[in-house]
């Protein structure tokens, strides 16, 4: 029964509300999946096998709605015991009944999502033992797995100057003593991969900023982690994820590209992949399918945050992914790339403040996944059955033969193409089609 058993816990907090069917597209009923069903073949893995979906511990059950400009809107039920491990256990039971109803695989989770910081380290230390301890039986109730773990390193306040690349080596150790901890409890669950997400590692201002030093830092601290994990048995990846700004002014993993940079000029290119969100890349002035295909050429394509922004501000709203045409693009980045390296489609994204049905949270998952099912039924057809591929070859083909393939091949000089130049006289304008690109990307949608 594993992987389709409702897992309900004391009290059921999502009343009326069962695991959710896939109905097809002609269904109008709201609890249904349109697209994404999970048992179907695409290529040679089913879409549950492609996806890997995970649910974000954070945004799903800890997000209340407050933000700069008002309090929390969300009166979640599995918030309210006063006893802050009752609390955690209670979330986790709310958590452990949404992933079950909703069939998705895979979880994530920061630290202190599962549990609130104690008030010192031993205090924390002891609280994420007791709630991994429960993790570990709601896990081995449900199949349910932990796609990876994460350190809080951004949240208190004594991290306001950066943890790894705090100026203060007293913070960085406490940075290591919390990493520690995480890493523990995702070895501990089982977690197939580490995240580190540095929204304090960059500076305010540059001013005040030994950047060399800082980033030596981080690097030493991540070369720590990887090995003290190792030391652990942990076999899985790690990820970076790349964010330019917020609420850092800047970033140091600010997108693919620079992480990569940092990746190669610290040696750390066997142990870590990039984890993309969509939301960062926009905030880097990049597409996701940009991102994804910087990492996927570098072979680094190891996971994905899904969200997306909104086009008319520019910051991190982490809104559910609804947008079609642009999954479809990224899908043909993540299929032509033989799909992730390891990692699996994270929703880091949340219902809007005023969203504050319990509900809400159904049809947000539920609109993620179809909208993503549709993108690799439609990125599949296009390198299946269309000339896309095809087309796309064509504007290279003076490099499949002759002097263009000796270019390639590094057989030839300068001297040599200009010689060449001088004997064909103007090149003849080839057009890129691009429109022509477009209209097979909205024929197959
Ligand atoms: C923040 C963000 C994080 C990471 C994990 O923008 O994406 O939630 O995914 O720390
Ligand atoms: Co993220």
């Amino acid at each position: 029964m594993k992987n389709s058993t409702v897992i309900i816990g004391k009290q059921e907090y999502f009343q009326g509300i069962g695991r959710i069917p896939f109905e097809g597209r002609e269904s109008d009923h709201p609890f249904a999946f349109k697209w994404y069903d999970e048992n179907r073949v695409v290529g040679d893995k089913t879409m549950k096998e492609h996806f890997r979906f995970a649910v974000a511990y954070w945004h799903t059950f800890c997000g209340t709605g407050n933000d700069p400009f008002g309090a929390a809107t969300k009166d979640f039920p599995w918030l309210t015991a006063n006893d802050p491990i009752e609390r955690a256990r209670d979330k986790m039971d709310a958590a452990f009944e949404f992933i079950t109803k909703i069939g998705i695989p895979f979880y994530c989770f920061h630290d202190f999502d599962l549990v609130e910081e104690g008030e010192n380290l031993g205090e924390s230390t002891r609280r994420l033992e007791i709630i991994t301890d429960y993790a570990r039986e709601k896990q081995t109730e449900s199949g349910v797995k932990l796609l990876w773990g994460t350190a809080n390193l951004f949240s208190n306040p004594r991290y306001m100057n950066g943890a790894a690349t705090n100026p203060d080596f007293a913070v960085v150790c406490y940075a290591a003593a919390q990493v520690k901890n995480a890493l523990d409890a995702t070895i501990k669950l089982g977690g197939e991969n580490y995240v580190f997400w540095g929204g304090r590692e960059g500076y305010m201002s540059l001013l005040n900023t030994d950047m060399k030093r800082e980033l030596d830092h981080l690097a030493r601290f991540l070369h720590m982690a990887r090995d003290y994990a190792r030391s652990q048995g942990f076999k899985g990846n790690f990820f970076i994820e790349p964010k330019p700004m917020e609420p850092s002014k800047h970033q140091y993993d600010f997108d693919a590209a620079t992480c990569l940079n940092f990746l190669r000029q610290y040696d750390l290119m066997d142990d870590f992949k990039l984890n993309i969100e969509v939301n960062h890349a926009t905030l880097a002035q990049h597409t996701f399918q940009h991102e994804l295909q910087v990492a996927a050429d570098a072979g680094v394509l190891g996971s994905m945050d899904a969200n997306r922004g909104d086009y008319q501000n520019g910051w991190d709203t982490d809104q559910f992914p609804t947008n079609v045409p642009e999954l479809t693009e990224a899908m043909l980045v993540f299929l032509e790339a033989g799909g992730l390296k390891g990692g699996g489609i994270n929703f880091d994204a949340k219902t809007r403040r005023n969203s504050t049905d319990l509900a809400d949270i159904f049809y947000a998952h539920i609109g993620g996944m179809d909208a993503f099912a549709r993108a690799l039924l439609a990125a599949d057809a296009i390198l299946k059955n269309s000339s896309y591929k095809a087309w796309r070859e064509q504007r290279y083909a003076s490099f499949d033969a002759g002097s263009g393939k000796d270019f390639e091949n590094g057989k030839l000089s300068l001297t040599d193409l200009a010689k060449l130049a001088a004997g064909s006289g103007e090149p003849e304008k080839r057009s890129g089609r691009q429109e022509l690109f477009e209209n097979i990307l909205n024929q197959y949608v």
